[in-house]
């Protein structure tokens, strides 16, 4: 049986995910309708990852005897100064995850529930790849600067590596 308490945090980090999701969605569809083709795909695909881990986390609450609470997302950002602002906004949404992913783990090591410290060891790693991808595009941008001719490479180079990744 799950204990209540870490019932409550699976269901607040179901909600983060699914927020961190529709947040990305957002990020699509701006970067979709101001011309960049190569990061509408990336958050495209990253859209997709963060609904994956909502379900993941939807079903082993249900599967460890729990109820998983589909919830209600809150608004998410739809404007954006720049593409920097897109990628600022990307790693701020990680880092706000991570830290819930990290209140989970201290709490199961409270409680001595070392299953699923163990099934949150994944999300840990995961929340490790996205901050450091998130610091690598912004290093990148960083370089970039207002150039448009870096900035235009950059869309389609993205594009690229979003399609590798999705073919893996
Ligand atoms: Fe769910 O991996 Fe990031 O947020």
């Amino acid at each position: 049986m799950i204990h209540s308490e870490i019932e409550t945090l699976l269901n607040n980090q179901i909600k983060l995910e699914g927020n961190a999701s529709m947040q990305y969605l957002s990020m699509a569809s701006w970067a979709e309708a101001n011309g960049f083709n190569g990061v509408a795909t990336f958050f495209y695909n990253q859209a997709e990852e963060e609904r994956m881990h909502m379900i993941k986390l939807i079903k082993f609450v249900n599967e460890r005897g729990g109820q998983a609470i589909i919830p209600v997302l809150d608004q998410v950002l739809k404007d954006f100064k720049s593409i920097n602002d897109v990628f600022e906004t990307f790693l701020t949404s990680e880092e706000k995850v991570t830290n819930h992913v990290n209140q989970v783990v201290y709490q199961c090591l409270q409680l001595k529930d070392y299953t699923i410290h163990n099934f949150m060891q994944w999300y840990v790693s995961e929340q490790l790849e996205e901050e450091t991808l998130a610091r690598t595009i912004l290093d990148k941008l960083k370089i970039i600067g207002n150039d448009k001719g870096g900035l235009y490479q950059f869309d389609k180079d993205i594009e690229t590596f979003s399609v590798e990744v999705d073919n893996e």
